[in-house]
C-alpha cells in the first residue's frame, strides 16, 4: 500500500468493494480497489472508479442551518430537541417520524432506530430500503421466518446456471458481473439467462434472455414449479424434511395450463422450454434478484416464486447454489440488521413478538419501548400530507423525487410544521423544504461499518478532516436524544461503542435462535474496531461457523425450524390486464418502467459531480420500441411528453429495439438540480405491494406524445446554467465547464438566455454570432480572451458534435480572427468526433469505437487495444459487445 492510504468501503452500491484511498499533497485523493478485500479484489467500477472526483467542497453543506440562514449547532440542535419533545408531549409518540435511507451507516441507523423505538415510543421510522429490499424482507421472512440472504458471491462464481431476475446487474452491481464474466470466462459451459422485459447491457452476452411480460415473474417461476415437478426434478427429501406447504403451493402453480402461462409471460413454448429445462437439469443453480422483483405490487408474491424453486430442489446453502436477493444501496443490509424498518425491531427481532420486545427492553432499558408497527415510507408521507406528522428527520435519502407520486410527496414536506434534514449536499429538491438543514459528514469523513449483499461487514474509514462544521449523522442524532432526556442510552464515545452495543444485543439471549448474530465482535477494542477485517455473518461469540451459508441442512428460523412453501394464487397476475393487448400502441396505454444508468448514482448529487459520469448518458432519456414511436410520430432525438393523472416530465426520445412494443423506460436519476422537468416519480402512482408496502415503480400506465417545441439548443457554458426557465432542459458538467441541452416553446430573447447561460455575472460578455437561413442561432460569448459560453439553436432537435463542442471549449485562450470556428459545430476533417462517450474511464465515443471496428477490432479485447476503451474498470464491455453486434449486422446487410 502507498504510504497514508486508507482502506475503506466505496458508498455506493450493494456490492460493498473495498476501497484503497490515498489523499494526496495537492489535495486530491487516489482511489484504488482494495486487492485484498473479498467483494472485489481489486476491482472497481466506472462509479467506484470516479470517487475521488466527488469530493470537492464546492456543493457542500458545511453550516447548519434553520429556516434558510446560518445557525449554530447548538441552536439548531436545542431547535430539533424542542420541536420533537413538544409534538410529543401535544399529540403522542406517532405525530413525530423519521425517514432514513441504505446509505447511512450501520452506526447511524443503530441509534436512530434505538431512539424513535426505545425512547420516543414510536415505531414510525422508515427507510428508503421501502422503496428497495422491502419485497425480499418480507419474502424471505414469509419462506425462511427470518429476513435471511443465504448467498455469498463465491456461489455465482461456482453455479452452473445463474439466473439473473430483475437485474441490471451489468450496470447495477458490475464488479460482480465482472466476476461472473471472469468465471463464464474459465468454464464456458456456465450459462447466463436474463429474465427482463427489455434488452440490457446484462442481457447483452447471456445464454437466454426471456423479455418477460412486466410482473409475469410469479407466473414463470409457478410455471417452473409445476415442470419440476412433472420432470422428477424436486428433492423429495429436503422437501419432506425442511419444509411445509408443498403440496398447496404445487397445486396452485399447476393452475397455469401451457397456454395461460404462454400468454401471461408473452413468452413462446420453446423459450419457456429452454429455461425450465436447463433449471431442471441444472443442480448448481442461482437465482439473482432485483428491482425487476422487488418493486412491484406484488413483489413479495415474485420472491416467494423464487424462493419456492429452489427449496422444492433443496437448492439453498449449498455452493454454487440459492436465492439470491442482491441488495442496492451499500447499507441496506446493515439497515435491517440494525431493525431500522417501521415493522421491525432491532437485529432481526420483531415488533408484536413479546420475548423479543422484552429482550430489547431490558438490554436498552428502554423507558418507552414501542410494540406495533410504525407508518411504512409512503403511507408516512401520507400522514405528513394529513397533518398527523408534526415534525419530521430526514436522513440521507431525497424523498421528494424518489418517492412515488413525487410532487404529492414534495408538497407534504413543505407543508408539514417541522423538518429536518440532514444532508451532504447544499440543496436538494427535498432540502429547498427543510426548516433546519444539518451538515453531514460524507463519505471518506465519516467512520462506521456498512453490510453487503453477501452479509459481509466491511469498515468505512475517514481519510479526509471533516469539512466546515459538518458532523456524522449518529453524533446529530445522541445530541438530539441527550437533549431529548436521554442521556445516558445516548452517551457514545465513537462509533465503535455504538458498534459493540449492537453487536452484543445480537447476541443477548439468542442462542442460536436469531439468524443475526456478530457476538464475536461484541468486546472490541478501539483499535481492534480500528483494524476491523471485513466478515460475513453468521459470527457468533466463540467457535465461528465454518460456513457461511444458510440452509444447507434445513434449520429455519420459523417455530418447527421449517421453510414455508407460498401458495401463489396465479390469477394475481392478471390484475395488469392492459398487458395482454399487443402490440399496445396506443399512447394512453404505455407501461413506464424506470431504473437505473450505469454511471449515476440516484439523484445525483455526487456521481452528478464528476464530468466523467455524466459523459455516458448526459440526458434523461425516454427509451420507446420503435413501432410505438411510429405510431405516436416520434424519432430519435425529439423531445416527448411524458403524463400520468400525477403530473407530467419532458424527456428525450430514443428509438431502439431494445425495448418492446407497449412500454417505455426512464432513468430514475434526473432532479430539479440538473434538469426542467424530468423527475420520473411525478408520474408514478402509489401502488403498493400489499405485504411489504414497497413501491411499484417499474409499472406505472403512463402517455406519450411529442413535444413540439420552436427551439432546440445546445450550450456549452462556464458556470452552471439556470434549468428552470426552459421547458425542456439538462444540465451536467462536462470538462471545463457545463453541457446544456434544452428545448422551449419559442425562441428565448438574448437577455433571458444570458441568465440561462449563467452570464448574468460576467461584466464584458463580446459575442460571436450568426443566424442562418433557416432560422437557427449560433452565438459564443467570450470576455477577454476566454470563452465563457457557446450555444447553438435550432427550430428542429440540433444536430452537431457535442464531444467537438466540449473539446472546443477546453481550450484556454481565444484569439479574435479564431472565435468564428467555434461556431461551426463540426470538427475540421484532422479531428475525428468522438461521438457519445461510451468508456467514461479512458473518454472513448462511440463513433471512435464504430471506427476501431470498421478497420479490423473483432472483440472488446481488440477494441480495447485500439481505443482505449474497457480497459480500465471494465464497466462499459457489455456496450462495446453491442456496439460489435450492431456493427457486425449491419456489414452482414
Ligand atoms: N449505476 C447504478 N447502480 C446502482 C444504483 C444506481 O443508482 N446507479 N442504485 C443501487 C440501488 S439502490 C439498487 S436498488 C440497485 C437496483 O438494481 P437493479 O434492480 O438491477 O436495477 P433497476 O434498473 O432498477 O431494475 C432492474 C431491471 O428490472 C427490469 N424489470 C422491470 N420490470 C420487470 C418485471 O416485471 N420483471 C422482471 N423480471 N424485470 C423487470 C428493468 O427493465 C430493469 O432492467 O442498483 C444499485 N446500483
Ligand atoms: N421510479 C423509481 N423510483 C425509485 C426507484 C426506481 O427504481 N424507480 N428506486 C428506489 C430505490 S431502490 C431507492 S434505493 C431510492 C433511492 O433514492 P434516494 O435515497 O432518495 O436517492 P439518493 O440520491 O441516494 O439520496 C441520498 C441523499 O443522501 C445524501 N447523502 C449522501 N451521503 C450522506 C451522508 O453520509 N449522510 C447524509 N445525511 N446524507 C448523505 C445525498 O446527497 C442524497 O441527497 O429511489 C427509489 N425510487
Ligand atoms: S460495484 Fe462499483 S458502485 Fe458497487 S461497490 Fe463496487 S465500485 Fe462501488
Ligand atoms: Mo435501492
Amino acid at each position: 500500500m502507498m504510504e497514508g492510504t486508507v482502506r475503506t468501503t466505496c458508498p455506493y452500491c450493494g456490492v460493498g468493494c473495498g476501497v484503497l484511498a490515498t489523499p494526496q499533497p495537492d489535495g486530491t485523493v487516489h482511489i484504488a480497489g482494495d486487492p485484498e478485500h473479498p467483494a472485489n479484489f481489486g476491482k472497481l467500477c466506472s462509479k467506484g472508479a470516479a470517487l475521488g472526483e466527488t469530493l470537492g467542497l464546492e456543493t457542500r453543506l458545511l453550516h447548519p442551518q434553520v429556516n434558510g440562514k446560518r445557525s449554530s449547532w447548538e441552536d439548531a440542535l436545542d431547535l430539533i430537541a424542542d420541536k420533537f419533545s413538544t409534538a410529543i408531549k401535544e399529540h403522542g409518540p406517532d405525530s413525530v417520524a423519521f425517514y432514513l435511507s441504505g446509505q447511512i451507516l450501520t452506526e447511524d441507523y443503530y441509534v436512530a432506530n434505538k431512539l424513535m423505538k426505545g425512547f420516543i415510543g414510536s415505531a414510525n421510522i422508515d427507510t428508503n430500503s421501502r422503496l428497495c429490499m422491502a419485497s425480499s424482507v418480507a419474502g424471505h421472512k414469509r419462506a425462511f421466518g427470518s429476513d435471511t440472504v443465504p448467498c455469498s458471491y463465491e456461489d455465482l462464481e461456482q453455479a452452473d446456471l445463474l439466473v439473473l431476475v430483475g437485474s441490471n446487474l451489468a450496470w447495477c452491481h458490475p464488479v460482480l458481473h465482472r466476476r461472473i464474466e471472469e468465471a463464464r470466462a474459465k468454464r464456458p459451459q456456465m450459462k447466463l439467462v436474463v429474465i427482463d422485459p427489455r434488452e440490457t447491457a446484462s442481457s447483452e452476452g447471456a445464454d437466454l434472455h426471456l423479455a418477460i411480460k412486466p410482473d409475469a415473474d410469479t407466473a414463470l417461476f409457478g410455471g417452473l414449479l409445476a415442470y419440476l415437478a412433472k420432470n422428477g426434478a424436486l428433492d423429495t427429501d429436503y422437501i419432506q424434511q425442511h419444509t411445509v406447504g408443498f403440496s398447496e403451493a404445487l397445486e396452485a402453480a399447476q393452475a397455469w395450463g401451457g397456454e395461460a402461462l404462454k400468454r401471461a409471460t408473452r413468452l413462446s413454448h420453446a423459450e419457456l422450454e429452454v429455461f425450465y429445462q436447463l433449471f431442471a437439469n441444472t443442480e448448481k443453480s442461482v437465482t439473482v434478484y432485483s428491482q425487476g422483483v422487488n418493486q412491484s405490487s406484488q413483489g413479495t408474491d415474485k420472491v416467494n416464486a423464487i424462493l419456492n424453486c429452489h427449496l422444492a430442489t433443496g437448492r439453498i446453502g449449498r455452493a454454487g447454489m440459492g436465492p439470491f436477493s442482491i441488495t442496492g444501496q451499500p447499507n441496506a443490509m446493515g439497515g435491517r440488521e440494525v431493525g431500522g424498518l417501521a415493522n421491525m425491531l432491532a437485529a432481526h427481532m420483531e415488533l408484536g413478538n413479546p420475548e423479543h420486545h422484552s429482550i430489547v427492553e431490558r438490554f436498552w432499558t428502554a423507558p418507552k419501548l414501542a410494540r406495533e408497527p410504525g407508518l411504512k415510507a409512503v403511507e408516512l408521507f401520507d400522514a405528513v400530507a394529513d397533518g398527523r406528522i408534526k415534525a419530521l428527520w430526514i436522513m440521507g435519502t431525497n424523498p421528494a423525487d424518489s418517492l412515488p407520486n413525487a410532487s404529492k410527496v414534495e408538497a407534504a414536506i413543505a407543508s408539514c410544521p417541522f423538518v429536518v434534514v440532514s444532508e451532504v449536499a447544499q440543496q436538494t429538491d427535498t432540502s429547498r423544504h427543510a426548516n433546519v438543514l444539518l451538515p453531514s459528514a460524507a463519505w471518506g469523513e465519516k467512520a462506521g461499518t456498512v453490510t453487503n449483499s453477501e452479509r459481509r461487514i466491511s469498515r468505512q474509514r475517514a481519510f479526509l478532516d471533516l469539512p466546515g462544521e459538518a458532523k456524522p449523522d449518529y453524533w446529530q442524532l445522541t445530541q438530539v436524544a441527550q437533549r431529548m432526556g436521554f442521556t445516558a442510552a445516548f452517551e457514545y464515545g465513537s462509533p465503535s461503542d455504538v458498534f459493540c452495543e449492537h453487536a452484543k444485543l445480537s447476541a443477548f439471549e439468542n442462542n442460536g435462535k436469531r439468524d443475526f448474530d456478530i457476538g464475536a465482535y461484541a468486546e472490541l477494542s478501539e483499535e481492534a474496531y480500528d483494524g476491523l477485517v471485513p466478515f460475513q455473518w453468521p459470527a457468533p461469540d466463540g467457535a465461528k461457523p465454518d460456513a457461511t451459508h444458510f440452509f444447507g441442512n434445513g434449520g429455519f428460523f420459523h417455530a418447527d425450524q421449517k421453510a414455508r412453501f407460498i401458495a401463489m394464487q396465479c390469477a394475481s397476475t392478471s390484475t395488469s390486464t392492459s398487458y395482454d393487448q399487443e402490440p399496445l400502441t396506443q399512447s394512453d396505454h404505455l407501461t413506464l418502467n424506470t431504473g437505473r444508468l450505469r454511471d449515476q448514482w440516484h439523484t445525483m448529487t455526487r456521481t452528478g459531480l464528476s464530468s466523467r459520469l455524466c459523459g455516458h448518458m448526459p440526458e434523461p432519456s425516454l427509451d420507446i420500441s420503435p413501432v410505438d414511436a411510429e405510431a405516436l410520430g416520434l424519432a430519435s432525438g425529439d423531445i416527448a411528453r411524458g403524463r400520468s393523472e400525477h403530473g407530467e416530465v419532458l424527456l428525450r426520445v430514443v428509438a431502439t429495439s431494445r425495448q418492446k412494443a407497449g412500454t417505455v423506460f426512464a432513468p430514475v436519476h434526473w432532479t430539479d438540480q440538473f434538469s426542467s422537468n424530468a423527475r420520473i416519480d411525478k408520474l408514478v402512482a402509489a401502488e403498493l405491494d400489499p405485504i411489504s408496502g414497497q413501491p411499484a415503480f417499474k409499472q406505472s400506465k403512463v402517455s406519450v406524445e411529442r413535444y413540439a417545441g420552436k427551439a432546440y439548443g445546445f450550450a456549452v457554458t462556464r458556470q452552471k446554467p439556470e434549468v428552470k426557465g426552459f421547458d425542456y432542459a439538462a444540465a451536467v458538467p462536462c470538462a471545463g465547464g457545463w453541457r446544456l441541452e434544452y428545448a422551449h416553446d419559442r425562441q428565448m430573447q438574448h437577455a433571458e438566455l444570458q441568465i440561462a447561460l449563467g452570464l448574468s455575472g460576467a461584466k464584458d460578455v463580446q459575442w460571436v454570432q450568426y443566424t442562418d437561413s433557416a432560422g437557427g442561432r449560433r452565438a459564443a460569448a467570450f470576455e477577454g480572451d476566454q470563452l465563457l459560453a457557446v450555444f447553438m439553436e435550432t427550430a428542429q432537435p440540433v444536430v452537431l458534435s457535442r464531444s467537438h463542442l466540449i473539446a472546443v471549449f477546453e481550450r484556454p485562450r481565444w484569439e479574435a480572427a479564431d472565435r468564428l470556428s467555434v461556431l461551426s459545430g463540426w470538427p475540421s476533417a484532422d479531428q475525428p468526433a468522438k461521438g457519445a462517450i461510451v468508456c467514461s474511464c479512458m473518454n472513448v465515443g462511440v463513433y471512435e469505437i464504430q471506427k476501431s471496428i470498421a478497420e479490423g477490432a473483432h472483440c472488446t479485447n481488440s477494441i480495447g487495444a485500439a481505443t482505449g476503451a474497457g480497459t480500465n474498470c471494465g464497466s462499459c464491455c457489455s456496450e462495446l459487445s453491442r456496439i460489435l453486434h450492431d456493427q457486425s449486422q449491419l456489414a452482414a446487410e
